[in-house]
């Protein structure tokens, strides 16, 4: 029996963040815990890319041309799409989250997913914070733990 597991070992592997500039302070807090989350996992500062775009609407293009890139081992998305702030928060959100989940599938490009969809300000607050419970650096470590079962699956003899 062969089990695959990934470990959260991310030496030498390259990371391709992409960033949305709307809500950018919450955006900013998902940033600083997502590269808490690679250095934990021993990825090199040297070894992340970093792209921003406008909004959360933009997104999967800029993950698209990361993940066809040939770059990267695994993808962050961070964005914060807040209701309060728009009449069209479905608009956004819905597509976001499923093209960057369509792209994964098409590409096999691992994507860590913390573009947050909360209510109001405060819980996107609640998700970005310097302590446990950062959505982007719980991003950061499910594509670290990705990539490598992804390779493990993919290098099966
Ligand atoms: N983009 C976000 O990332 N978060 C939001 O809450 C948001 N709101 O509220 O509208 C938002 N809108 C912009 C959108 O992502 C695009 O950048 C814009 O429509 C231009 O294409």
């Amino acid at each position: 029996m062969t089990i695959f597991e990934g470990q959260h070992d991310g030496t030498a592997m390259r990371i391709g963040i992409v960033c949305s500039r709307f809500n950018e302070f919450i955006v900013t807090a998902l940033l600083e815990g997502a590269k808490r989350g690679l250095s934990e996992c021993g990825v090199s500062d040297t070894d992340v890319d970093i792209a921003w775009v406008p909004g959360a609407f933009e997104i999967p293009i800029a993950a698209k041309a990361m993940a066809t890139s040939g770059n990267y081992d695994a993808l962050i998305a961070l964005g914060a799409v807040i209701r309060g702030d728009t009449s069209h928060f479905e608009y956004v959100a819905g597509p976001c989250a499923e093209s960057i989940a369509a792209i994964q599938v098409e590409t096999g490009m691992p994507i860590g997913f913390a573009v947050l969809t909360t209510e109001n300000v405060q819980q996107a607050v609640d998700r970005s914070g310097p302590g446990a419970g950062n959505k982007g650096q719980e991003a950061a470590i499910g594509a670290i733990e990705m990539a490598a079962v992804l390779k493990a699956i993919r290098s099966r003899k």
